[in-house]
């Protein structure tokens, strides 16, 4: 059954204001997990760890002043950020948000508020954000910044995890003051527009030091965007759990976030990538529901993307290129999914994107309030005929479709699709 309508919070209406405008009609983004935990990969002390590898710190028990000196050899002579970017745009991925600083405490970019950052700690000695924030602007890509604000494990007043934070001995207070809340000022105040700050876990903080952050941001830049992990029901749109697609649609500004293969951060013995197809139809479920997919890739040490997942993510854009007017712009399907697949929809034209076809060639579209017009191929402009009785729209399909992943059929209609729910 369908969930009923969720409303992120006041900023339901975010998806319809100037603000967040391009958020919603973005549909798809890359998460970048790249620190020096990237440098391990997997491995630190001789020991190997299978996933979340960015956590390789805290399930290794790594003491903070030998992760401090292992990370001091992270040396990422390869990044080239423009190359990053093509490879995004041929993705196409409208945003892409990259770790600032993640739980280990270690800073991306060239920071005056601690010397644990990669310009002062490490060779390369260089703030590949920097390059990063220039190569965006000149593509056009939203560029947005990750921000561990509550996590970290390198400051002995910065927060643990939620579940071990003792207040009696640590001053998160002081943490925030010293470090969290003014390196977000220099992320805002160094790299030009930013799209999005992305906190994360916000762990024990109190509604204050939530709404701080969210006024640092928009006091800075009114125009860039909050993720709701600032914590205490703040942020300009919302995010669901890691690798979580919420059951059914969600109005409002959103994103759903997954993993590549199965760590955020890279990990040298994981092969477990989602494939161009896996991808595909991920990002029509989320879309068909009204949401953002953000998937992740994790950069190696060398600064160069896995091979894997630049492959894949190519694929997924050479799909796009075809079918993107049934994702691009979009929002989530008045009917819910059927047996062979999802929907998307805008204003005259609801989008099927069939997965399975049914083996007889006949495909209902059921619940449709409107008057449907004709049905087209995205892929090769084909038309496929169609027929209605009442509420049912039946499609004759032909013996092969142009993509088994995901063939997307514009339907052209008049009149008005009202939201069916499943009985
Ligand atoms: O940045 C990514 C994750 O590192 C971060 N959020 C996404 C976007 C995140 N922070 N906390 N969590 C995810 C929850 C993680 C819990 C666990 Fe574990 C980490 C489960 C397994 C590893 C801690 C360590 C609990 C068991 C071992």
């Amino acid at each position: 059954a369908q969930q009923p309508d969720q409303l992120w919070g006041k900023n339901a209406e975010a998806g319809k204001s100037e603000k967040a405008k391009w958020f919603t009609e973005a549909k798809f983004g890359m998460f970048l997990h790249w620190g020096p935990y990237a440098h391990f990969a997997g491995d630190i002390r001789g020991k190997r760890y299978y996933g979340i590898t960015e956590w390789i710190m805290h399930r290794d028990k790594t003491p903070a002043a030998e992760y401090a000196k292992l990370a001091a050899r992270f040396n990422p002579t390869e990044f080239d950020a423009e190359e990053w970017v093509d490879i995004a745009k041929a993705s196409g991925v409208k945003y892409i948000v990259l770790t600032s600083k993640h739980h280990d405490g270690f800073a991306m970019f060239d920071s005056k508020v601690s010397d644990f950052d990669i310009v002062d700690a490490t060779p390369y000695k260089k703030d590949p954000i920097k390059a990063l924030a220039a190569a965006c602007k000149k593509a056009g890509i939203k560029l947005g910044f990750y921000y561990s604000q509550f996590q970290d494990w390198h400051e002995p007043n910065g927060g643990g995890n939620s579940w071990d934070f003792d207040p009696k001995t640590k001053d998160y207070s002081s943490y925030y003051k010293n470090k969290s809340l003014p390196q977000i000022t220099e992320l805002l105040s160094n790299y030009g527009e930013l799209g999005i700050i992305w906190f994360d876990t916000p762990g024990n903080m109190s509604k204050e030091e939530s709404s701080a952050f969210l006024e640092k941001v928009h006091q800075l830049q009114p125009n860039c965007l909050v993720s709701s992990r600032v914590g205490n029901g703040l942020g300009d749109f919302k995010d669901f759990g890691d690798g979580e697609v919420p059951a059914g649609i969600v109005k409002g500004a959103w994103e759903a976030i997954f993993t590549h293969n199965d760590s955020w951060g890279y990990s040298a013995f994981d092969q477990n990538f989602k494939t161009p197809k896996e991808m595909i139809r991920l990002l029509a479920e989320v879309a068909s529901k009204g949401g953002n997919l953000m998937m992740n890739v994790g950069p190696m040490g060398n600064g160069k993307l896995p091979a894997m997942s630049e492959q894949y993510f190519r694929a997924t854009g050479a799909w796009l290129k075809r079918n993107g007017e049934g994702i691009y712009q979009t929002s989530y399907a008045p009917i819910p999914a059927q047996p062979w697949g999802v929907m998307t929809h805008k204003p005259g034209k609801l989008y099927l994107h069939v997965f399975n076809r049914p083996h007889n060639g006949k495909l209902l579209v059921p619940g449709f309030t409107g008057t449907a017009k004709k049905a087209t191929m995205l892929a090769n402009g084909q038309a496929v005929s169609l027929q209605q009785k009442g509420k049912d729209v039946w499609l004759n399909l032909p013996a092969t479709l142009p993509d088994e992943r995901n063939t997307v059929i514009a339907i052209d209609y008049t009149g008005k699709l009202e939201e069916q729910t499943t009985a």
